[in-house]
């Protein structure tokens, strides 16, 4: 292995050299602790540690960093101790997820690490987030986010490094290029000669290196990063490596050659720079034995307080209370935005709270849509808008119509289209105090962006306590003849994940007022916004800046005969059908909400009729509807005079004909279940 110092001084070449080893001999001393038992699982990075080390010593300590479950280099390098990482391991209370995570799967803001879902690709996009959150504010930073060889088989990494490319961020990705994704090998996860090749589609510049010479790797990583900076432009470097043990310590190397494992034992990474340094004359043999020495005592000592912990805290409320960031959170995160973006208010002349006028309008739930968002581009410097073709084309809706001259191209931003990557970056602008709202160009597409939304955003803050700081809006519904793929109501998918919150305006009012205060909720929300409501439903809105608040259920009407506990769409069939039937006296209460659900509304309009009708546009099995005469049938039992019947669309997929449509909606069927309960 040939080393070149360049012009490092024997301090530099020194301080790689203990970085390097020190994960080593953890590793090597947890590997003693799985055999004893006293650890359960462990994913080995032995041999592979120059890449970890190289990269992170060749940032600067703000930069974030995106590791995966081989990069226990990382964590070292950037300073967590070992006590608090062990108890991590451990899953103790006091590790970095309250026990809540396992191994590598936790992050820490002050170390700038953004922990792994285990979906692996998924970490990519978020390095374009926190890039494009430096190149906003015009900060000399990179990101830098890994992945595995069998990782580039995700759509997610072709997605993070289009939009890294489109976009010219300076994100520095890595490829661990090891061998092995598990037991399938690289001939048969990929057919490029390279990976890095790859770089070329993108309109990206690449290197390989060797992965196992740490002076290669820092000097590479610290010349792209001066590139990232200089040209504001990605960069992929794939680093040849070996995993020299089996995928984790329990699933064997079977599949392996030999050979393979001779050659690249030869190849060692730490053996081979240690012979270097003697050869330079940087330290002895003797010396070596001292690091290393001094190095086992450390550990020792650092387990030591390790194995001390106390258990977990078992507490369903304080499990609970985890889930979302609360509003004090929110105040504390509004300040530290502040703070970070104060040069950006400062350019941008805004930030200052929109004066109060009292005045009203009668507009379109549209118009009041578009109204919450430009109102909320005017409070919030910090606020960015992504979503396919939102810029000049104004959305496939024109809700975002004229706001790129108002708030520039930076801050309304066209994506490509890669809904998976948009939701990852979201999350990145997040972990750099941004906010953003994300348009879905239908409710629909919110499928290949699944993955991002219900495993990072929605359990982000649960995991490690970092908020996801993102709205997502949803054009949803049935009822304009849209077919299969643009019609779907697909709220109940979201409503089943912990961490989200999902709201369903149904009125020009609400849907300013729940905009408003979704970009001010520091959790995520999903924003579900009905397209044949959009041009239909007009009413009184208030023009001033105000929130409606989220988890608050609205009583639309007083009745004596039936309850309809409903949202969006179904408010309206219920209120015309209302009016239809003056005979028959009928409560309507429209939930706004759909996590969390405002059950003492619920239990108010279930106490006031003691016959209730769930109606909803979403299909009837497993939809809302059933959760919630579940609760009522357990909450409400004696208040009922009826069985709690539910009205809701076919179990079908929305059909394309109109009439087949009209057949498949709830509304058909609304007269039937009306008078079915009438019966009780
Ligand atoms: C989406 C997804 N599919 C499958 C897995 C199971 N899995 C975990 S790690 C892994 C192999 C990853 O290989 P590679 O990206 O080369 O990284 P390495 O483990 O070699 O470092 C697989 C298949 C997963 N975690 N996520």
């Amino acid at each position: 292995m040939q080393f070149d110092r360049k012009d490092l001084l024997d301090d530099t070449l020194l301080q790689l050299y203990t970085h390097l080893l020190y994960p080593r001999l953890v590793e090597e001393k947890m590997l003693v602790l799985l055999r004893q038992g006293k650890i359960s699982k462990w994913f080995s990075g032995i041999g592979q540690e120059a890449i970890s080390v190289g990269a992170t010593l060749a940032l600067q300590a703000d930069e974030w960093m995106m590791p995966l479950h081989r990069n226990l280099g990382v964590f070292t390098a950037r300073g967590m101790p070992l006590h608090k990482l062990f108890k991590q391991w451990q899953g103790v209370q006091d590790g970095y997820s309250k026990g809540r995570e396992r191994s590598f799967h936790f992050g820490s803001k002050e170390h700038h690490i953004c922990g792994m879902i285990s979906h692996l690709g998924p970490q990519l996009a978020i390095a374009d987030g926190v890039a494009l959150a430096h190149k906003l504010r015009n900060e000399s930073k990179v990101s830098l986010a890994f992945t595995g060889d069998g990782g580039t088989s995700e759509g997610d990494f072709h997605e993070a490094l289009n939009v890294a490319a489109v976009w010219n961020l300076p994100v520095i990705f890595i490829i661990e290029n090891n061998g092995y994704g598990l037991s399938t090998p690289v001939n048969e996860q990929y057919r490029c000669a390279q990976l890095a090749d790859r770089a070329k589609g993108y309109g990206m510049e690449s290197v390989v290196i060797d992965g196992n010479n740490i002076l290669t790797v820092y000097d590479t990583v610290r010349g792209v990063r001066d590139y990232c900076l200089r040209e504001q432009k990605p960069y992929l470097i794939e680093c040849m490596t070996f995993r020299m043990r089996g995928h984790e310590e329990a699933s064997g190397t079977k599949y392996v050659p030999k050979e393979l494992f001779e050659e690249w034992s030869e190849r060692d990474p730490i053996k081979h720079y240690e012979a270097f340094l003697m050869q330079q004359g940087v330290l002895t043999a003797a010396q070596i034995m001292d690091v290393r020495a001094a190095q086992k005592e450390t550990i020792e000592a650092e387990l030591k307080i390790g194995f001390e912990s106390a258990p977990v805290n078992v507490s369903a409320t304080a499990e609970l209370e985890d889930v979302y960031a609360s509003l004090f959170q929110k105040s504390i995160l509004q300040e530290s935005n502040d703070i970070s973006n104060a040069a950006l208010n400062e350019e941008l002349g805004e930030g200052a709270p929109l004066a109060a006028t009292g005045r009203e309008e009668n507009i379109r739930l549209i118009d009041a849509i578009k109204e919450g968002l430009q109102q909320s581009m005017q409070q919030h410097p910090n606020l960015i808008l992504m979503g396919q073709d939102i810029a000049e084309y104004g959305g496939a809706f024109k809700i975002t119509e004229g706001f790129v001259q108002q708030f520039g191209k930076a801050r309304v931003r066209n994506t490509p289209l890669c809904e998976s990557a948009i939701v990852g970056a979201a999350l990145g602008l997040s972990l750099e105090g941004y906010k953003s709202v994300m348009e879905m160009q239908f409710a629909d597409f919110v499928t290949v962006g699944f993955n991002q939304i219900v495993n990072n955003l929605a359990k982000i803050y649960y995991r490690w306590g970092q908020a996801a700081n993102v709205v997502i809006r949803m054009p949803t519904g049935g009822g304009v003849g849209a077919g299969p793929f643009h019609s779907q109501s697909n709220e109940a998918w979201f409503v089943h994940t912990p961490g989200l919150k999902v709201v369903y305006p149904s009125t020009p009012e609400d849907a300013k007022g729940l905009l408003i205060a979704a970009i001010n909720d520091p959790n995520p929300v999903l924003y579900f916004e009905h397209k044949a409501l959009y041009r239909s439903v007009s009413g009184v809105v208030s023009e001033d800046y105000y929130e409606t608040e989220i988890g608050k259920a609205r009583h639309v009407r007083s009745g004596e005969d039936i309850s309809i506990i409903t949202y969006g769409a179904g408010v309206h069939w219920a209120e015309d059908y209302a009016a239809e039937h003056p005979e028959i006296s009928i409560d309507i209460l429209d939930l706004r909400t759909l996590l969390p659900l405002d059950y003492e509304e619920i239990k108010k309009c279930v106490q006031r009729t003691g016959k209730v009708l769930l109606l909803h546009e979403d299909t009837l099995t497993g939809g809302i509807g059933g959760e919630i005469s579940a609760w009522i049938s357990e909450h409400c039992f004696e208040s009922l005079d009826a069985p709690i019947l539910r009205c809701a669309s076919l179990d079908t997929p929305v059909p394309f004909n109109v009439e087949l449509e009209k057949n498949f909606l709830a509304k058909s069927r609304l007269d039937e279940m009306v008078q079915k309960l009438l019966r009780f």
